[in-house]
């Protein structure tokens, strides 16, 4: 009896153990798990061991919870509550107006604005204590989320003199999220938003949204998708949205919709849309009036118009700056916004798709109203896994520029593949433009330091869904990660912000960090090389975009086939876009253009994008043109097999749950790529006519095979192209 019992208590041990180590993901990287290292541990307890934190708004409120929940987890701490520093290890928490500590801080709080923060040990009387102090609650907040992710990543509580502020003024995810609670291109279940529960239910999940997002200074959100349903606008669901919005509104992230340019025709029972009706311009104030007595700091309008079939101004001969310019008008007096999209194309067929957007917008630069903002894509065909930047950074002077980044991996193997997107963000705002000599980076367009505007935004299209971790892939959270933290400073970097994430969301563990790392770092390049090398684009499979498709060559429009873009035939591949092609190389300043215009200048990882290049086209390896194309396919290949190997040595550093899944992940997207370099080689190679080389592992069927492969029912496409 007694050899059963030691067994029971044995087997409830070890499954404690386990449970204790599974993790769904659910926390993102708010795990505040317990400090490990010990002297960390008491180190910290004892920087924090009192709380001076007046709580007396609802948003200094959840900063003083979440200091309390996490303290709690890491440190087991409940700091005791004082109102003034008795002894060493006093947090003071505050603004000016609800701490005289902060208040003395003149310097610091002048220096920060309206959302920065500053963070700074203090010794008085002998006493040290952590000052964390801001001119708003927002402030706080955000500052307590740093706060806590000096813990969370083992850093030091000593000598702390942190300044921060936002370098982005409005720094928003964008939901593709239909009100059926399907989402565009999303594929981390259905859309979070329950909005046949909504007002009445408050899902958790919305606290928990809102917490990440203010954790890395995420301040505002469209919730709808921008292919828009003009019932949104509907009092039903302005009722919804405003209960949306008083839940997020303690972690200061405003909300922002979507707005249909037809609405006053579709709910208004109106004949027209015509921005320059006057009708219409009534019927949008009364609907904007409307809105502010439900969401009294409503953000204002996100809007596609006359873009893959949606309305909009030039429905009724009118430009995109006089649509734009009537939704500002009304909102004027409310502070609202207007950001307006530029990614459009909906001319019959345009002679190069890349340069229709800045032909339409170039022009309107000093057209559009204070309060408008054009959101442009980081390139300009559409979230390839490699493009240049787009050629209206730069080119638009007297508008403010939006940067609009995709989250979701549309075009990068979905919730399947690890695929870190810092990179590729990094890389269009690290672009020169020469829009004003050299240094006029993306990122100065972006925030507003080249020309000097003061409305400043960045985009992000959000990868999350109903998914118990949120993003389907549990590394589909670095990207909601990294977008939010370079929105708040482009000049981080990829590796420092891969590392704060993998330490809050796995483990402190150096042996797990910096293979990890690597793995995170690569992978952008990885997938580039199995599916689009050397500059190639837009070859996806139809309709979902998911699996390889270079042969598409039929699909309603020229340019959504891929014969369009890659243009393989026997003397080569490639579009040209030099001066002597499309010429879209002129849409740059010169410096660029220049070097976009020849073959020799052109960066490698651009080639075809620029250039039709004959297969025998000695590359600067001293390979063709042809053998470089295949040894990038099989190093993509090569490089998934590789994070395999290194992901398999992380078994039980990090819980078993997430090791599976990322192991299992990993399977699918070493399959893929397979699928995609064998499927592109020898779809291309009817061109080249040129072999894989003996010694390179041979296709493991021929081509009819790959073409017959058929992705049914892709998630995030319901229609859609
Ligand atoms: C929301 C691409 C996507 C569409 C998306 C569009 C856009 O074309 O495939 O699903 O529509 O971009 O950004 O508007």
């Amino acid at each position: 009896m007694r050899r059963k019992i030691c067994y029971v208590i044995a087997l409830l041990g070890l499954l404690h153990l386990v449970q204790a180590k599974a993790d769904n993901g659910y926390r993102l990287w708010l795990r505040y798990e317990r400090v490990t290292d010990n002297a960390l541990y008491n180190n910290y307890r004892q920087s924090v061991k009192q709380l001076i934190f007046p709580a007396n708004s609802p948003t200094l409120k959840a900063a003083k919870a979440e200091l309390q929940t996490g303290l709690l987890q890491m440190l087991n701490l409940q700091p005791a509550e004082v109102s003034s520093a008795t002894t060493s290890g006093t947090l003071v928490a505050g603004t000016a107006l609800t701490s005289k500590t902060v208040a003395g801080y003149q310097a610091q709080l002048k220096a920060i604005g309206d959302e920065g923060y500053f963070i700074k040990s203090v010794a008085a009387n002998g006493k040290s204590s952590i000052i964390i102090g801001a001119n708003t609650g927002k402030g706080v907040l955000y500052g307590v989320f740093n706060l806590l992710k000096l813990i969370q990543t083992n850093g030091s509580l000593q000598q702390l003199n942190v300044i921060e502020s936002p370098k982005i003024k409005l720094r928003l995810l964008n939901h593709w999220d239909n009100l059926d609670r399907t989402v565009e291109r999303g594929y981390a279940g259905s859309s979070i938003w329950k909005w046949h529960k909504l007002p009445q239910y408050i899902d958790p999940r919305y606290i928990d949204y809102a917490r990440a997002n203010a954790s890395i200074g995420i301040n505002g959100t469209v919730v709808n998708n921008v292919n828009a349903n003009a019932l949104s606008l509907t009092k039903d669901y302005l009722i919804k949205v405003a209960a949306l919005a008083n839940t997020f509104r303690p972690y200061g992230i405003k909300l922002y919709l979507t707005a249909r340019f037809s609405a006053p025709v579709e709910i208004g029972g109106l004949k027209t849309a015509d921005p320059l009706d006057a009708g219409v311009q009534k019927w949008w104030k009364d609907k904007v009036d409307e809105i502010y007595t439900y969401i009294p700091d409503f953000g204002g309008f996100l809007v596609k118009a006359n873009s893959e079939g949606q309305p909009g101004p030039q429905t009724y001969g009118r430009n995109h700056a006089d649509g734009a310019n009537m939704l500002a008008d009304v909102l004027k007096p409310y502070n609202g916004i207007v950001m307006w999209r530029a990614f459009v194309y909906d001319d019959k067929v345009p002679d190069d798709r890349a340069k229709q957007a800045y032909n339409e917008f170039k022009p309107l630069d000093g057209q559009f109203k204070s309060n408008v903002i054009v959101q442009v894509k980081n390139g300009a065909i559409d979230f390839q896994p490699r493009e240049p930047f787009h050629p209206l950074f730069g080119a638009m002077p007297k508008t403010p520029l939006a940067m609009e980044y995709q989250i979701t991996q549309e075009y990068l193997g979905f919730s399947n593949y690890l695929v870190y997107l810092a990179p590729l963000f990094k890389e269009t705002l690290d672009s020169d433009t020469y829009a004003k000599g050299k240094g006029s980076t993306v990122a100065k367009v972006i925030d507003g330091q080249l020309e000097g505007h003061s409305l400043t935004a960045i985009a992000g299209v959000s990868n999350i869904g109903s998914d118990v971790n949120w993003t389907g892939h549990p590394f589909g959270q670095a990207n909601w990660y990294a977008y939010g933290r370079l929105a708040w400073n482009p000049n981080l970097s990829s590796d420092a912000i891969a590392d704060e994430w993998l330490r809050m969301t796995f483990t402190n563990d150096a042996s797990f960090i910096n293979p990890v790392k690597q793995i995170m770092l690569n992978s952008r390049e990885t997938a580039v090389n199995f599916m689009t090398p050397l500059g190639l684009h837009h070859m996806m499979s139809m309709g979902g975009h998911y699996g390889p498709g270079p042969w598409v060559s039929n699909a309603g429009r020229p340019d959504w086939t891929s014969v369009y873009y890659h243009k393989a035939d026997s003397a080569g591949i490639g579009f040209n876009r030099s001066s002597t092609g499309s010429n879209a190389v002129a849409q740059y300043y010169p410096e660029v253009r220049n070097r976009f215009d020849k073959i020799e200048t052109t960066p490698q990882e651009l080639l075809l994008w620029f250039h039709h290049v004959s297969w025998n086209y000695t590359m600067p390896s001293g390979k063709t043109l042809w053998m470089e194309l295949v040894d990038h396919y099989y190093a993509g290949v090569d490089s998934v097999r590789s994070m395999q190997k290194t992901w398999n040595l992380m078994h039980g550093k990090i819980d078993n749950s997430r090791f599976e899944e990322v192991k299992q992940l990993l399977q699918i997207q070493e399959q893929s790529a397979v699928t995609w370099r064998n499927s592109c080689l020898l779809y291309f190679q009817t061109f080249s006519k040129q072999p894989i080389l003996a010694g390179y592992e041979q296709p493991d069927h021929d081509l009819a095979y790959y073409k017959n492969i058929q992705y049914l029912f892709a998630p995030g496409t319901h229609g859609v192209q």
